[in-house]
């Protein structure tokens, strides 16, 4: 079935270091989005629930070790296992707010600074997935994000760690993102990030072509 009002629906990906305010800001865009008429649903990489994504969990807790590669590629795997679904909700309508994506496993397993384990090489496991209609990246200072709430008990929740992080973004920014600036407040960021979303929706809605990373 096609949306209500016909064309497929809009991937809108939310982009940042840990705790700038990502997942606040998917919520209310889709709520945001589904009482202006546009049917949206709320997707996370990772996606814990999978069988993938509960050895990406275990990792995160530091209940077990991983190769540095190796867990690179289940993250990967991750959003490869979910194309089919993320490609047929689409097609049908559905526009998919997505917080994280293989931006975030970019710059995060690159962040390591493992030999090997550059950019080009992380980039390299997610090329050919769908590509973001919009790219939203919340921009805020590592020290900024400490001041906030502080980080949890994950693995990558380190100040230096984190930096590397911020670094790796802003060697991946294209002009084609949308850089808000995070410290704003939510309500501020929201009206920012639902004109971004209304833009793109009506975009695909009219037959914009969906891409493929890493354009
Ligand atoms: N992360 C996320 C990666 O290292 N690679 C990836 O491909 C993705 C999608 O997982 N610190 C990292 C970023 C986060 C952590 O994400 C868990 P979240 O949004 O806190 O659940
Ligand atoms: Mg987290």
């Amino acid at each position: 079935s096609q949306g209500a009002m016909g064309g497929r629906g809009a991937f809108i990906l939310f982009e940042g270091a840990d705790r700038c305010g990502k997942s606040t800001q998917c919520k209310l865009l889709v709520d945001g989005l589904n009482s202006r008429g546009v049917e949206a649903e709320l997707w996370r990489y990772p996606d814990r629930t999978t069988a993938i994504g509960k050895m990406i969990d275990g990792y995160l807790q530091s209940q077990t070790d991983m190769d540095d590669a190796c867990v690179h590629l289940l993250f990967s795997a991750n959003r490869w296992e979910k194309r089919k679904l993320m490609l047929e909700k689409l097609a049908s309508g559905v526009t998919l707010v997505i917080d994280r994506y293989g931006h975030s496993g970019t710059a995060f397993t690159a962040a390591k600074k493992q030999p090997g384990l550059d950019l080009e090489w992380c980039k390299s496991t997610d090329a050919g997935l769908p590509a973001p209609d919009a790219l939203i990246y919340l921009e805020m200072p590592v020290e900024e994000t400490l001041k906030r709430d502080g980080f949890g008990g994950e693995r990558y929740e380190k100040t230096e760690f984190q930096r590397e992080v911020v670094k790796n973004y802003e060697l991946l920014r294209r002009d084609a993102w949308k850089c808000l600036d995070a410290s704003r407040t939510i309500e501020d960021l929201h009206a920012d990030a639902l004109k971004i979303a209304m833009g793109a929706v009506e975009e695909c809605r009219t037959g914009k072509p969906l891409g493929t990373l890493w354009e």
